[in-house]
């Protein structure tokens, strides 16, 4: 595991041991351990024994080096196996932590939802200490509105849905390919249910391999062509599948990715050519026979098309936009990722290691961006730790020779509508990108007079995930969009697409508007671990399903190009 992992694990024990009624001093133990872990800029290999820190006793350190070494916790297992299971989840309802969770545990005996339901219902939980009856009526509306599945899922839950089915299906034998199709291969923002297409010459031995899947709840269908699966993932998740000969693959994938607008437009296409399109091939009207095509991009190229994204199947403008070989951004065009965070904030890993993973992605740039000072809860920097950092990304600049690391920040745009640093700090930076991460109820004037303290600074190059929003959880902050763009434009500040799949922040339909208005974009992931970089594969997918171009994407282009646009906004409005 790495620090952070590990601090989370730490304060997952806590937690567990608050539900088991443990001592409050162990309890606090492991927290401090955690915060002691927080404050340090360097990694658990660079700390080395974790006894040497402030705040680390001798048990906590036995813990953190399991961890470390073997991902596991003796302390942890036996507390899962003595907590009943159905308790963590009710973490999740509204002001419940693990010390409420313990006392109703303890006092009552609950042990998972349904008990708590019913100890709600007899007004039982209303005479613990440190609960009224206005906290178990919160608690009691939030255990009925959970039962209910949402019609439509966020993307970032289903794909992780998506990955484990995939892990699974590699596992499949007599399967010749099988690939994501529906509205989650388009990348659509909430999604109903997953579909895949399977091409096997042995389909009996296929649909067999289904129906043993693990976590199946219910086998909805069960027929020749198609297979759907009810998973438990919390929520009932359906997976419909279906099983093609490999010569009408194409034409499957094609049919089941949709949308059902765009097969509106391709039919059109079709028809002018007097052909019909059906998900077994392309079939000539007079004749009657059926054309089948190895791939989809050879299934576009029967009609004149470049291979359309399934990012931008959504019978809008791609039939026109894919007539013509544009500049259409794609993920090898990426040149650096210009929103990351190290351990120096709330990452997991430490500059060297965030610039490895940069390098390995053949990335030629890319800016190290940690939170500010008013974020306490990621362990912002003060502008001497700033500073102190840009030290350390100078040495690994002459370390690695083959990437240029700007050394950058991301600010917070405080309530009162002040930036976190001083002009000076500012100054001293590569990059700079301006947050909004409070006090998101503010009116939308005040929301707008925060945003302008940023884009009238001559050093803020970037306003990082301009709406706020998370998928399915959290609307943002008001802004009017149309506002943002005409003063981002007139600035000459960028604007991001934030590519973490929990915000996709601009959306691609703001996207589209955006670049309309000139405005120019930075496709960034906000990784706060090495992995976390791979992401950026989201955001070019919402790239291309609002037809953006290379050009209007900052971080494609090469270093001197951006160095000179960097320039630019310092030099025409510094005073
Ligand atoms: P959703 O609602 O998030 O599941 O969205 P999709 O697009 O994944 O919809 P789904 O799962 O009902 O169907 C997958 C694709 O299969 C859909 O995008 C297009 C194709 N499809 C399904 N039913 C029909 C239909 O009645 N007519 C046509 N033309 N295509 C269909
Ligand atoms: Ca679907
Ligand atoms: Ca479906
Ligand atoms: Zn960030």
């Amino acid at each position: 595991m790495d620090k952070k992992e590990v601090m989370q694990t730490l304060e997952t024990i806590a937690i567990y041991q608050e539900i088991a009624g443990e001592n409050p001093f162990k309890i606090a133990a492991y927290r401090k351990a955690a915060q002691a872990l927080e404050r340090e800029a360097r990694t658990l290999e660079e700390i080395g024994r974790p006894e040497a820190l402030n705040g680390i006793g001798k048990g906590t350190a036995a813990v953190i080096e399991a961890l470390r070494d073997t991902g596991k916790s003796e302390v942890l297992d036996e507390l899962k196996a003595k907590v009943p299971a159905g308790l963590p989840v009710l973490l999740q309802l509204p002001g419940l932590g693990g010390k409420k969770v313990g006392k109703l545990y303890q006092e009552l005996g609950i042990t998972d939802a349904a008990s708590l339901k019913d100890a709600c219902e007899q007004k039982q939980v209303q005479t613990l200490p440190g609960f009224g009856a206005k906290t178990e009526e919160k608690i009691l509306d939030a255990l009925n509105a959970t039962n209910e599945r949402p019609e439509r899922l966020p993307v970032a839950f289903m794909l992780q849905v998506a990955e484990e089915m995939e892990a699974a299906l590699r596992q499949f034998t007599v399967v010749n390919r099988f690939a994501r199709a529906g509205s989650l291969r388009r990348l659509k923002e909430t999604v109903r249910d997953l579909d895949y297409v399977i091409s096997t010459d042995d389909p009996e031995h296929v649909r067999d391999q289904l129906k043993a899947l693990a976590g199946i709840a219910e086998v909805v269908a069960d027929g020749e062509k198609k297979v759907s699966l009810q998973l438990d993932k919390g929520y009932p998740v359906n997976v419909d599948v279906r099983i093609v000969s490999d010569d009408a693959f194409a034409s499957a994938l094609h049919h089941f990715t949709g949308s059902k607008d765009h097969h509106l437009l391709m039919r059109r296409i079709a028809k002018a050519q007097n052909e019909k399109i059906n998900e077994y091939g392309v079939e000539d009207s007079e004749t009657g026979k059926i054309t089948t095509f190895r791939n989809e991009k050879d299934f576009f190229a029967h009609f004149g098309l470049e291979n359309i994204p399934p990012e931008a199947r959504e019978g809008t403008i791609e039939t026109e936009w894919y007539q013509k070989n544009r500049e259409n951004i794609d993920l090898q065009q990426v040149m650096g990722d210009l929103h990351t965070h190290t351990v120096w904030s709330d990452g997991a890993n430490s500059i060297e290691e965030m610039a490895k993973a940069a390098i390995e992605r053949g990335y030629t740039y890319m800016a190290i961006t940690d939170h500010s000072r008013f974020l306490q809860v990621a362990n912002g920097l003060s502008e001497a730790r700033v500073l102190r950092q840009q030290e350390d990304i100078r040495e690994a600049n002459e370390k690695f020779d083959n990437i240029r690391i700007f050394s950058g920040i991301e600010m917070d745009i405080r309530p009162d509508g002040t930036l976190d640093y001083t002009d000076e700090t500012l100054r001293q930076l590569d990059f700079v990108i301006a947050s909004i991460h409070s006090a998101f109820s503010q009116s939308e004037a005040t929301i707008h007079a925060r945003l302008n303290a940023a884009l009238d600074h001559p050093c803020v190059d970037l306003i990082a995930h301009p709406t706020g929003r998370l998928i399915g959880k959290r609307q943002g902050y008001g802004v009017d969009l149309d506002w943002l763009f005409k003063r981002a434009a007139e600035t000459g500040t960028a604007l991001e697409l934030n590519a973490n799949p929990n915000r996709l922040d601009l959306s691609a339909d703001a996207l589209k508007r955006a670049v309309d208005q000139g405005v120019t974009i930075a496709i960034n992931t906000d990784a706060h671990r090495a992995e976390g970089l791979g992401q950026m594969a989201f955001g070019i997918g919402t790239a291309k399903k609002a037809f953006l171009l290379a050009d209007q994407v900052l971080n494609t282009w090469p270093l001197e190009k951006l160095e000179s646009h960097l320039k630019n906004k310092r030099m025409l409005t510094e005073k």
